[in-house]
């Protein structure tokens, strides 16, 4: 019996009647006349009431067993398969540049067997999806970890930076790093920290549409990604995502103050109270903001993070056992998202000062987003600022508990990490809020 993957119940039965198999050329007669198209594999979670045959048009349609009369196969088939072509020759003497895979859509397809999207694509078979890659450098392609980025974590992160790090002693000219886009803003901050000074470009790129859709974002944000770290004239951490919907300008986002902003659109990615680093069009760099680092500096990397930080969200009704739970957790820093200029309610703010007490550190971000936090200006807010509440400005929220495990990471603790905390390392925070 051929392959029928996916296929179950009546549909199954209907097909194995016929003697067909995914890949065949089927002829179904309906109630509304007979269709012709080749039988794709059906979704594993798809209902056993549906045959999904693909159209000359490309188009794929499903019939549903009510109005089928009648099946036959008019020609047999291969089942589909993706073999990508060879990625092309790279000319001599381009940059070169190390590109890491660690998962998420850029690197994924639609799993036609479930409908989900599914961590698929070798690095060298996104070469070969984008062979302008070759034109652009030479692409070493590496991929580290296979997974989506919402499990990502700071062991991750420790691996990455020290990857980087090694690329840098290996003469590489930029490295680029394939992301999922959940937890990219997440990643890029702790590199940021964690290779504060890297002398060279090293640009995180994600895709919000897998590269093997039509409207993939993938292949221009990858173009741009390797273009920024082959011949940037600046260094640092950044994020390479859609500036818009259209298909022509890839943003360059500092990697302490981007955010991930819409849960699908592909420019989701966005600066927050900052100016962009650069924009990227099709003939290349367009606009580079003034005062990047430039490449070539002193590079110290410290690639280690503690897990021993917490994120909360503040709520109305918030349980101070929630503050409780992060410190039984093992949290010796608490990142609070505040509302408004940083507040919280007195339950909560009490739960903090008993955590400040018994040697924890507590910060305070705003929920907000934009903006910084101002603890001065309400009495709620002074009283954080006296229990010892350490307020981070425009410091986002996520950027905060990247840099508290980081600074943990680092051995620091009490005043000297609360000083690392306060200090601007890696353009995490500004001396006052660009006027966005
Ligand atoms: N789950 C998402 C992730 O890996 C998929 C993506 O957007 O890349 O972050």
């Amino acid at each position: 019996m051929g392959d029928l993957s996916g296929y179950k119940g009546a549909a199954l039965r209907l097909l194995e009647g016929a003697g067909a198999a995914v890949g065949d050329v089927l002829e179904v007669r309906t109630a509304w006349g007979a269709v012709t198209g080749t039988l794709v594999p059906r979704y594993l979670y798809g209902d056993g009431e549906h045959v999904v045959l693909k159209l000359k048009s490309g188009y794929n349609v499903g019939l549903s067993l009510e109005d089928i009369s009648e099946v036959r196969v008019s020609a047999k088939g291969e089942k589909p398969s993706f073999s990508p072509p060879p990625p092309p020759e790279s000319p001599e003497g381009l940059p070169r540049v190390l590109v890491i895979g660690t998962g998420g859509t850029i690197a994924s397809r639609i799993d036609y067997r479930t409908g989900a999207v599914r961590p698929a694509v070798t690095s060298d078979e996104l070469r070969s999806l984008v062979p302008e890659l070759s034109q652009v450098a030479r692409v070493d392609p590496e991929i580290m970890f296979d997974i989506m980025s919402e499990n990502i974590a700071p062991s991750h992160w420790t691996k990455l930076a020290r990857r980087v790090a090694r690329a840098v002693g290996e003469e590489v000219d930029g490295v680029v790093i394939t992301h999922g886009t959940d937890t990219l803003g997440y990643t890029a901050a702790a590199l940021s920290f964690a290779l504060a000074g890297v002398p060279i470009p090293v640009v995180l790129v994600g895709a919000q549409r897998s590269p093997d859709r039509p409207s993939s974002d993938a292949p221009l944000n990858l173009i741009a990604a390797v273009s920024v770290a082959a011949t940037a004239n600046f260094s640092g951490v950044y994020v390479a995502m859609h500036l818009n919907e259209s298909d022509d300008r890839i943003a360059i986002h500092r990697g302490t103050r981007v955010r991930k902003n819409h849960t699908s659109r592909r420019d989701a990615f966005e600066s927050v109270d900052v100016p962009l680093a650069a924009v990227w069009g099709r003939g290349g760099l367009e606009h580079v903001a003034e005062g990047l680092p430039p490449r070539g500096r002193e590079f110290e990397p410290s690639v280690r993070f503690d897990e021993g930080a917490a994120l909360l969200k503040f709520y109305p009704s918030m349980p101070g056992a929630l503050v409780r739970a992060a410190r039984r957790s093992g949290a010796k820093v608490i990142i609070m998202e505040g509302t408004g200029l940083g507040h919280v309610s007195e339950e909560v703010a009490k739960e903090l000062k008993s955590f400040i007490r018994s040697g924890g550190m507590a910060c305070m971000t705003s929920q907000c987003i934009r903006g910084r936090t101002d603890l001065s200006v309400y009495d709620t807010g002074r009283d954080l600022i006296h229990m010892g509440v350490l307020q981070l400005g425009d410091m986002l929220p996520e950027t905060a508990l990247a840099k508290a495990m980081w600074v943990l990471g680092t051995g620091a603790r009490g005043e000297k990490a609360r000083k690392l905390m306060a200090e601007d390392l890696a353009g995490e925070t500004t001396a006052r809020t660009f006027p966005g």
